[in-house]
């Protein structure tokens, strides 16, 4: 079983970064400590935001705390989600150098939070340091499409340039790659409803390279913290089949199980979402949102969590 450390957000309502990312890796038998980079009431798909961003000397100062009680020995995974700003990711690449001295073995999952469909949500700056500080750095990096466009500076619209984008992060330094989701132009045109998972795990050992595409639902819904929710299901799996990223297959494995759990919470999301009448509501922009609409912001985290010990879906993972 896994020791976690998982620096990410913290939300007193509701089900985004660490909140979203510690009660599945509980539930799958791993210990989770966290350091939260904010404290907000609830996340920005809101139509107000209260509470505070912590300053890096914060979280640097928890982690010294840690390590003043000895309690930073025994960490197998460090996973990290938003960070916000560059001072933070400074502060978490400080950590994972001194979690990596204390364990030369530990397992660094980053989940590069940029942005999506086009729109990036932390400043520009922070590309950069992703693909420079902490992808040189990192065991996994999970990034959605646009992050992974981002991060390669390329466009990804087939899955030949999901696949070179994948090569692109590996020369970065890190030997597996999960691209959680894609629409791609040349799969299978017929169908808008459906998404790529691609995954990419290279063994620098035996030089010997991995490549794995998994076609899962378009679902049209609110969904946020559903990244968080899934890079922490595939370090939970993953480390349930194999101690490091470095068995070929067992990356491939992991993505099944994570999107298996994913897929359902997701489904059990919508149908609550339908259920209330969520779904039929006009998406007004921040600040206009009817209270009756943002009741249904949440993942079914919890009364779907029979999903994420048992899911009920099932995903193949096809070689290319
Ligand atoms: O990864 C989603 C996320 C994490 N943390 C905070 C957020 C969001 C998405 O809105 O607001 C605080």
């Amino acid at each position: 079983m896994a020791r976690v450390l998982s620096i990410q957000s913290h939300v007193v309502s509701g089900y985004v970064g660490n909140r979203a990312a510690a009660f599945p890796l509980q539930l799958l038998g791993h210990q989770v400590d966290v350091i939260n980079t904010v404290q907000f009431s609830n996340h920005t798909g809101y139509n107000t935001v209260h509470g505070e961003r912590f300053a890096s000397s914060h979280i640097l100062d928890l982690f010294a705390g840690l390590q003043a009680n000895g309690l930073d020995h025994g960490y197998t995974h460090l996973l990290t989600g938003y960070m916000g700003n560059s001072e933070n990711v400074r502060a978490v690449e400080s950590i994972a150098r001194q979690l990596k001295q204390t364990n030369p073995e530990l397992t660094f999952v980053v989940d590069p939070v940029l942005g999506d469909d086009g729109a990036l949500y932390v400043p520009q700056e922070l590309v950069a340091l992703y693909r420079d500080v902490l992808c040189p750095m990192a065991s996994l990096v999970t990034p959605n499409q646009f992050e992974a466009e981002m991060l390669t500076n390329t466009k990804i619209a087939t899955l030949e340039d999901a696949k070179q984008a994948c090569d692109q992060l590996h020369s970065l330094g890190v030997p597996n790659v999960v691209i959680t989701s894609a629409s791609l132009a040349d799969r299978d045109s017929t169908k808008d409803d459906v998404l790529y998972l691609i995954g990419s795990e290279f063994c620098s050992r035996t030089n010997s390279k991995h490549q794995f595409v998994i076609t899962f639902p378009r679902l049209s819904g609110y969904f946020t913290g559903s990244g968080d929710f899934f890079a922490a299901l595939v370090l939970a799996r993953h480390a349930s089949l194999a101690p490091q990223f470095n068995e070929l297959g067992a990356l491939a494995k992991a993505c099944e199980l994570a999107l298996a759990t994913q897929a359902g919470v997701m489904a059990a999301t919508k149908q609550y979402q339908e259920s209330t009448g969520i779904s039929a509501l006009p998406n007004l922009p921040r600040g206009q949102r009817a209270s009756e609409m943002v009741n249904g912001f949440e993942l079914r985290i919890i009364p779907a969590r029979h999903l994420i010990t048992n899911p009920t879906d099932s995903f193949t993972a096809v070689s290319i």
